[in-house]
């Protein structure tokens, strides 16, 4: 196991904390990062982390050890300010099945603690990085995979990907967010008709219902959603991820408070080089240069 104590401050990065499976972490030059774990894909390119979910045979369904490296993973997202956006996805056929079972059924004996601890976590963190954060869903997403999509800030999805509240199927209450995101992206009943009857959506359906934002052949979903992801990581991103701490605040505030935040960030906002760069390119008519900064 290597670890490389650098610049992007890697200091929560210590054995038996979080990393169970790191086989080998490179960082090759400042544009370039690899960290490899057993079950979970990471790399940084031109300012993109791409995440990959790595359990294919197992529909890429949580187990322990994959939910504390997608943690790291995602600290190093919130940290790193070489990454402007974050595209998560999955390997093989699945995008996420959700809690693998059979850890489920022979393993977690305090549920209650095994969500504090390892879903409530991860989408705490994925609100928190003030980064856009692109889920990729390549194929089934099922359960906290389902809601693990749901929490991040776009959806793609290739056309044969299905989305199920699954947690109905074997008498759990819908958990990751769900029950917070999806009443304010879809509305009461339909969320309580996803929930309750935890059917299968495909993905021309999400994109219906606003859940997904572009819907990809299959084949192309991924060159579709990198090719997003690096222009998301050339835009202003330090305003993006501003809008994105504006948007967390304004799902339980009133207009008032609201209003109140909006004056806060935009003074934050105004005060960056990307704002002066981005009045200035437009007034020399040139392209602007974003740094994110
Ligand atoms: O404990 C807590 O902390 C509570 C937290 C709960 C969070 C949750 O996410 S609860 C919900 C858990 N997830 C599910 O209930 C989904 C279970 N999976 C399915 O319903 C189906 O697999 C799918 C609808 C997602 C896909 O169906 P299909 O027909 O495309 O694939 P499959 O044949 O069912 O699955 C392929 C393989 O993946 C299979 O293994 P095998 O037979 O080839 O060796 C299957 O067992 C495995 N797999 C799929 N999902 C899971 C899984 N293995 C473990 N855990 C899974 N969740």
């Amino acid at each position: 196991m290597v670890f490389v104590q650098s610049k992007l401050n890697h200091q929560f990065l210590s054995e038996g904390d979080y990393c169970h499976s790191v086989a080998s972490f490179t960082l090759a030059n400042s544009k370039f990062l690899q960290m490899t774990f057993e079950n979970l894909g990471f790399k940084i390119e031109d300012g993109v982390a791409l995440i990959t979910l790595n359990r294919p045979d197992k529909l890429n369904s949580f187990d322990n050890s994959m939910g504390a490296n997608f943690q790291t993973a995602l600290d190093h997202c919130l940290d790193n300010t070489e990454i402007r956006c974050v595209l998560l996805t999955g390997s093989g056929r699945g995008f996420c099945a959700g809690q693998d079972l059979e850890e489920a059924i022979s393993g977690i004996s305090d549920i209650e603690e095994h969500v504090e601890n390892k879903y409530n976590p991860i989408v705490r963190k994925i609100r928190a990085i003030e980064k856009p954060v692109i889920a990729a869903v390549n194929g089934v997403a099922a359960g906290a995979g389902a809601n693990l999509a749901y929490c991040c800030d776009i959806v793609v999805a290739a056309e044969s990907a299905k989305f199920i509240q699954s947690f109905v199927n074997i008498g759990l209450i819908p958990d990751t967010g769900g029950t917070y995101f999806l009443p304010r992206l879809v509305g009461l009943h339909k969320a309580a008709v996803m929930m309750m009857l935890g059917e299968k959506m495909t993905a021309e359906e999400g994109k219906d219902l606003g859940l997904v934002y572009k819907v990809f052949p299959d084949g192309e979903l991924m060159d579709g959603a990198m090719a997003l992801a690096k222009r998301m990581a050339q835009m202003p991103t330090r305003g993006i991820g501003l809008t994105k701490k504006a948007l967390n605040y304004s799902l339980r505030n009133t207009m008032n408070e609201q209003l109140a935040v909006e004056r806060d960030l935009q003074g934050e906002a105004g005060r960056t080089s990307d704002n002066a760069e981005g009045i200035n390119a437009f007034l020399e008519k040139r392209k602007p240069v974003f740094k994110g900064e």
